[in-house]
């Protein structure tokens, strides 16, 4: 297994749209064992294929306590949303440092293909609901600071670039 190196916002890669996984195969499992180890080692509950540059709809999740619980969607879709949504602070491994609130559906039910490229339908509540919701938008090219005021997002913009030229002397 392999750690992948984490795009980092405002990389224009973040906003490409994935496109479905034709065939479950060795090489996806593969990308499937890569992102799970990447997402442990980088703290986070959940991680989409985008965020490791691979254009293709696939996420990782585990929100367990014992970090023991991996959850794989492949090609999902959201099929219900409850009609009650609430605003949760929110992070991303793709934005470090930066947390902010953003609205989401309190629960949705998500049909997907899992690691073994069964059909599943899944019903996420808390905070299993957000990162779903969360690790969706990225599918679609879509980073959480784009739900939050322009001038928020630009020093947001403003903040990561400062660190990555940081990173890079
Ligand atoms: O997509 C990512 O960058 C992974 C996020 C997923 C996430 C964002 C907001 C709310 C829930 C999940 C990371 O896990 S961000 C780090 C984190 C860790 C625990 C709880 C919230 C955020
Ligand atoms: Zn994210």
């Amino acid at each position: 297994m392999s750690l992948l190196p984490i795009l980092c916002y405002p990389d224009p890669r973040l906003h490409k749209v994935a496109k479905p996984v034709q065939t479950v195969d060795a090489r996806i499992r593969t990308l499937i064992a890569d992102m799970f180890e990447t997402m442990y080692d980088a703290k986070g509950i959940g991680l989409a294929a985008t965020q490791v540059d691979v254009h293709e709809r696939l996420i990782v999740i585990d929100t367990s306590e014992q970090r023991d619980q991996p959850l794989v969607l492949i090609n999902p879709e959201i099929v219900w949303t409850s009609a009650e949504k609430h605003v949760n602070e929110e992070g991303c491994l793709s934005v470090p440092g930066i947390y902010d609130g953003v609205e989401r559906f309190d629960a949705v039910r998500v049909s997907a293909l899992d690691g073994e490229g069964t059909a599943r339908t899944i019903e996420a509540q808390g905070m299993l609901a957000v990162c779903v919701q969360h690790e969706m938008d990225h599918l679609l090219g879509k980073v959480f600071v784009e739900y939050l005021s322009p001038l928020k997002r630009d020093r947001i913009k403003t903040k990561m670039r400062k660190l990555q030229r940081a990173e890079r002397s």
